[in-house]
């Protein structure tokens, strides 16, 4: 109070005092367009994304499409961008297809963050090629990821045989990386063979026929792994509905709830959990940084939680299942 009595003494404009006061209060709306709107994964992003929302007064709007495809995105984007959000966090679902889409943002003044995926290198802020303009990327590191899997993969299935990856359709920054990171790790086990990759369009159903499909071509198959979770599920079926749970090994990237029991029946060996909640929660920090003035990250990496037989009933572990 005595201060602002001194300042008023000397009779400063009340528009100076209450103007950075006034700045602060501004609520700020920040959109999360997901990959796709019925995915565990995503879901627990929102969820991240909320808490930290709540905690910094921010509105959160989730806006996104039925399913992970830039024909049903972009539409959604624009929509997005139509409303005049203060910030776009989105998981791009193709890394050249969604660049244009978002210049249209960046161009209309709306600071874009990648979460998740990202559009053309991932390297952003450097002044070079032409995708360089979102402010940030926060997500797993994919390619680690892919090494992991192929570790765990390989020592469930005794170093030697036939492995597939089932996976989505490149052009997805994420599910790409991880195959990368597997067919590298996988270049170093002599024994293994990696066959050629499945895709299947995120259609569980597709991947299911699909590993069906590789089993009857080679019936020496001995593993799979499921590059994101509607090809780990898939997969997992398919080996189930094969008849070869505990003969082809699994390993699944991401954790829906339902991993739980297929880890305890054995037909799933392991299972990489990402950290979504925390992809969502520092995306929001980050935008509402960068609107309230602060320099931001432009790379942020969240970690991963790996799940077996001997540790899932552990709830420090199954913290990380992917919520509804
Ligand atoms: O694996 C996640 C995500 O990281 C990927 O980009 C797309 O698929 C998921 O959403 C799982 O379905």
């Amino acid at each position: 109070r005595k201060i602002v009595a001194a300042f008023a003494a000397l009779a400063i404009s009340a528009t100076v005092l209450i103007a950075p006061a006034q700045a602060q209060d501004k609520k700020y709306t920040i959109a999360l367009v997901p990959g796709l709107t019925t995915d565990g994964f995503y879901i627990t992003m929102r969820k991240g994304a909320q808490a930290a929302a709540d905690a910094l007064g921010v509105n959160l709007v989730f806006q996104g499409a039925p399913d992970f495809n830039p024909v049903t995105q972009v539409p959604v984007l624009d929509a997005v961008i139509a409303k005049k959000p203060d910030a776009i966090l989105i998981a791009p679902t193709d890394k050249v297809q969604l660049v244009e889409p978002l210049r249209k943002a960046n161009d209309a003044g709306i600071p874009v963050i990648t979460v998740d995926t990202f559009i053309g290198s991932g390297v952003y802020q450097t002044g070079a090629g032409d995708a360089d303009f979102p402010l940030a990327y926060i997500a797993s590191d994919n390619v680690l990821g892919g090494e992991i899997a192929a570790r765990a993969l390989a020592t469930a299935i005794g170093d030697k045989g036939k492995v597939y990856v089932s996976n989505v359709k490149p052009g997805i920054s994420t599910t790409d990386q991880r195959e990368e990171g597997f067919k590298k790790e996988m270049a170093k086990h002599t024994g293994i063979t990696v066959l050629e990759t499945q895709f299947n369009d995120d259609d569980a159903n597709k991947a299911a026929s699909q590993l069906q499909a590789v089993f009857a071509r080679n019936p020496d198959l001995v593993g799979v792994f499921g590059a994101n979770l509607f090809s780990a599920l898939g997969a997992a079926n398919g080996v189930k509905q094969a008849g070869q749970s505990g003969t082809v090994k699994v390993v699944a990237f991401d954790a829906p709830t339902s991993i739980v029991d297929n880890i305890n029946t054995g037909l799933v060996d392991v299972a990489i959990a990402q950290h979504p909640a925390e992809i969502g929660y520092f995306g929001v920090v980050s935008a509402y940084a960068h609107l309230t003035g602060h320099s931001i990250p432009v790379a942020i990496g969240t970690g991963f939680t790996i799940m077996d037989k001997s540790n899932i009933a552990d709830p420090n572990i199954s913290k990380y299942l992917y919520s509804e």
